[in-house]
Order: C-alpha cells, then structure tokens, then sequence
C-alpha cells in the first residue's frame, strides 16, 4: 500500500514505520504524502487509540533527503507542500501519538519525533539538530516545539551548536518521556501504547487539542477552552464509566467513546 513507510494495527494500536532504512529513513516528498496518508487512516479508524511512529533498521529518521533535493528548490514550497501539512496532521490528530525513537533523529526527523505528544528513546537513540551542519534553519515545527520542551536557552543552544544529544541526555533535558534499554525497546513502546490505547480517548484527544491552543491563548480564552472541552468530556460514555467504576470501586473499562 506504501512505498516509503509501512502501516500496520497491533490490538489498538496503529505503528507507522518509516522504511529507507538504507537512507536511515531520511524524508522524501512521497514518504511527507504517506505520513498524512497514514495519520489520516489512523484518525478514521475507531479501533486504534494510540499511534506509533517509528523507524526501521538502525535510524528513526536523518531529515530530509540529502541527495534527493531537487538544485534550486523553493525550500519555502517543500515545507508548505511536503512537511508542514504532515506535522498539522500529526498535532490535528486526536489521539496520542507516540515517537518511538530507536536510533538517530537528525534535522525533520527531530522535528517529527519533537511533534509526537511522547517520546521513547532507546538507549541507541539520538538527537541532532542538524540543520545547521548544512547552513540551514530548523523546520518543520522545531522552533515552535524545542523551546517549550527544553526551554529557550537550551533550545537556542541545540539548533545552534548542533551537537548531538544522547538518549540519557535527552532523558535530563525532559525532552522524552523515558529512555529504555534496547532489549526491552518494542516491549516497552507496546506496553505505554496500550496503556494509552485503554484510557478515555476523547478526553485524551480534547486534552491534546486544548493544551496546544493554550501557547497562543490569554487565561480567559483557557478558561473557556476548558468549560468547552469539559462538556464535551462530561457527556462521554467514557465519563459515565469512571463515575460507575469508581463508585462500584472496580477498575474502569474505557471504550474512547
Ligand atoms: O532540503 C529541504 O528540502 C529543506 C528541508 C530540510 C529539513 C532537514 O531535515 S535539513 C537536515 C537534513 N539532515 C541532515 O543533515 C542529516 C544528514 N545525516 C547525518 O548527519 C548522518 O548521516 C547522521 C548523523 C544522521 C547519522 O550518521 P551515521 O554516521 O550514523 O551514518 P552515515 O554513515 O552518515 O549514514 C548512513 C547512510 O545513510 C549513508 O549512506 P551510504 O554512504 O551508506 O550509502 C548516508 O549517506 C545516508 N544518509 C544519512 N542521512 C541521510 C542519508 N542520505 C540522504 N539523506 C540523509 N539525510
């Protein structure tokens, strides 16, 4: 069904791999197509409840392709065509999508794994802000997102300097969720996916709507955000089941409706 990428659903769950591994899974026009393509199947899908994105062999992601920039692009028009509508569908989806970050995350492919609502890195993993290594700036949301992840003067030291973060320094910037042995990777990706894949979807995916539009709101706006997205929450099925389980004192069973 994909070239560059492949889509497949584990229970809940949907995993969308990234698939040059001879490329370290580096971005072509066709793989930005693909990801919307498959985010978008995600969202229609009311089985899955959790998303996955991660790379196959060695790499998560080296960024853009290298050898495959066409000379005098309008990188401009790359973005806007290419990257930028696959970022809005990765936030517009509402449901949690996990950056299961096996190895190497270099320039967009940081920026991919920086737009998942979670990240897990395996203890081979990395991050590169290799923008500047070619004279470029970062993209792909990387300047809205790496700032309000590790703060503006760590942010502004990464994409400048470049230099490369380990697993175990991602952990102490708190730019992933955890890191995990290598071993225990796909185990433990699978075993968060699931978590979150069992929990009130709705309210997951309202919590992710509201709390991205909270950077560019006033406490007001928030305030009414909240009174909006409550009532939508409190009039779930899900709702009516934690009200019963907690009464019942039983463990809740969620169904995202
Ligand atoms: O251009 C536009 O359209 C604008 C948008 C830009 C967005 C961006 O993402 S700009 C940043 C682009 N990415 C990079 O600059 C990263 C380039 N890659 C690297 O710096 C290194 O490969 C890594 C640090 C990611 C990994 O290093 P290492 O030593 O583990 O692997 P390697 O030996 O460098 O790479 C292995 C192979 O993958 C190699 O191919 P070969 O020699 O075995 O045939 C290498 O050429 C290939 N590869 C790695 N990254 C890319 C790539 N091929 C094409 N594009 C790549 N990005």
């Amino acid at each position: 069904m994909f070239e560059t990428i492949s889509y497949e659903t584990r229970g809940k769950t949907a995993w969308i791999t990234l698939n040059r591994p001879d490329k370290l899974n580096a971005f072509t026009s066709v793989m930005h197509k693909e990801m919307v393509s498959a985010l978008k199947e995600a969202g229609k899908d009311d089985n899955v409840r959790a998303v996955v994105i991660t790379g196959a062999g060695r790499a998560f992601c080296s960024g853009q392709d290298l050898s495959s920039s066409p000379q005098g692009a309008d990188y401009g028009d790359i973005l806007r065509k290419g990257y930028n509508p696959m970022v809005q569908a990765l936030v517009g989806l509402e449901k949690p999508v996990i950056a299961a970050v096996n190895g190497v995350a270099a320039g967009a492919g940081m920026s991919l794994a920086l737009a998942c609502d979670f990240r897990i890195a395996s203890e081979k993993a990395s991050f590169i802000e290799a923008f500047i290594h070619v004279g470029l700036v970062p993209d792909s949301g990387n300047l809205y997102f790496l700032p309000r992840l590790v703060g503006h003067a760590k942010a502004m030291e990464l994409a400048v300097l470049g230099d490369k973060v380990s697993a175990a320094q991602a952990a102490e910037l708190g730019l992933v969720t955890k890191t995990v042995s290598e071993e225990d990777f796909v185990m433990e990706v699978e075993t968060f996916a699931e978590k979150l894949a069992n929990m009130p979807t709705k309210a997951i995916g309202l919590i992710k709507r509201y709390m991205n539009k909270s950077w560019e709101s006033d406490l007001n706006e928030v305030l009414e955000y909240e009174a909006q997205a409550q009532k939508i929450a409190g009039e779930s099925a899900d709702h009516k089941e934690g009200l019963m389980s907690f009464l019942e004192k039983r463990k809740p069973s969620f169904t995202g409706k």
